[in-house]
């Protein structure tokens, strides 16, 4: 039998504002009871909406497929201006869990738009936090994703331009395209370097630290979650051998021939009792082994909405914790 060991890489799984949207869609199930319809994944992780479910929230696609009045949650990654309005005029019961460091990129495109700049916004099309924001100001914002379409951008170079990015993406490819439109605008504002999270950032560079000291790297997240993508990407890019894994049962056994090192982490939607199941697999398969990384302590707490108080004592709840999370029993350590 294969042997070795794991690092556990911290900081790894929820961040923040995850653990205040799961919160925000468990405490609108305990205040308004179900059904709680919420537009889009909450997060995206397909194993916190399948539980979620099991308690009464209906994910639906758009607005408009909620039931004029009912309760409707909007997901951590933001909504367009234009799903606000049409979730008003249904009359729905809006309770917003776009996560407070999404909500600066779009007060950061409104201001720039508003100061007749063309907002150049490095993101992936299509991913919902960029179709947010994008709908700010849909007439002044440019998506760009690549050094090249840097160069293939159809404006004068003397265009006065405003720099905003997607919160997940990678901090070093994200770099090279900033840098890129550096060089060629020549009347270019940024609200800082880029707007990558600090849950990005982190996350990022625990992987960095397990690439280069494990010969591979497997991060647990759905496939269709940014942040974890990029983690693995990052991963390769340092030298290990690495994979998304959503679940234990993705575990390709062929990935571990020849490898006694594996460094472990998780997407920031990514709950801990999935890395729990993924180390327990692995563990059968002789990694028995598990240490934890040495990193960074994060401490950052979101609040909740104030319209989910409680109607008799006029609490505003705490936002749950990682380790106390329901969805997130954590132990994996
Ligand atoms: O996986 P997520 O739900 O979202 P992306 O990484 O795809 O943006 O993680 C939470 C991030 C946010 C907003
Ligand atoms: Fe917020 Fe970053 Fe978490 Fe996204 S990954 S919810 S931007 S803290």
């Amino acid at each position: 039998m294969t042997a070795g060991s794991i690092v556990l890489a911290q900081p790894r799984g929820f961040c923040a504002g995850v653990r205040r949207a799961i919160g925000i869609v468990e405490r609108a199930l305990d205040l308004y009871g179900a059904p709680v319809y919420v537009r889009k994944e909450i997060v995206h992780n397909h194993h916190i909406v399948a539980e979620l479910v099991k308690r009464g929230a209906v994910f639906v696609d758009s607005e408009e497929e909620v039931p004029e009045g009912a309760v409707c949650v909007f997901s951590a990654h933001g909504v367009s201006p234009g799903v606000r309005s049409a979730a008003a005029d249904r009359g729905l019961e809006v309770i917003d869990a776009t996560c407070p460091l999404v909500s600066k990129v779009h007060q950061e495109a409104v201001r720039f738009a508003r100061d007749g700049r063309t907002v150049l916004l490095v993101g992936h099309e299509g991913h919902e936090e960029v179709e947010g924001v994008l709908g700010e100001a849909p007439d002044r914002i440019v998506v760009v994703e690549t050094e090249e379409d840097v160069r293939r951008l159809a404006l004068p170079d003397d265009t006065p331009v405003a720099v905003l990015t997607q919160t997940t993406l990678s901090f070093d490819e994200t770099a090279k395209v900033v840098r890129a439109l550096r060089a060629r605008f020549t009347d270019l504002l940024t609200p800082g370097e880029d707007d990558i999270c600090y849950a990005s950032q982190n996350r990022q560079n625990a992987v960095k630290d397990l690439a280069r000291r494990n010969d591979l790297v497997l991060v647990v997240g759905s496939r269709n979650s940014s942040n974890s993508l990029r983690m693995v990407e990052v991963a390769r890019e340092h030298g290990a051998a690495a994979h998304l894994v959503p679940d234990e049962s993705h575990l390709d056994e062929a990935w571990l021939h020849g490898v006694s090192a594996i460094g472990v982490s998780a997407g920031a939607s990514a709950p801990e009792i999935l890395v729990h199941g993924l180390v327990t697999r692995l563990a059968a398969l002789g990694f028995d082994r598990v240490e934890l990384q040495r990193g960074i302590a994060e401490d950052v707490v979101f609040s909740m909405p104030g319209r989910l108080a409680d109607p008799v004592t006029g609490r505003v709840p705490r936002t749950p914790l990682a380790d106390e999370a329901p969805l997130s029993p954590g132990g994996a350590a």
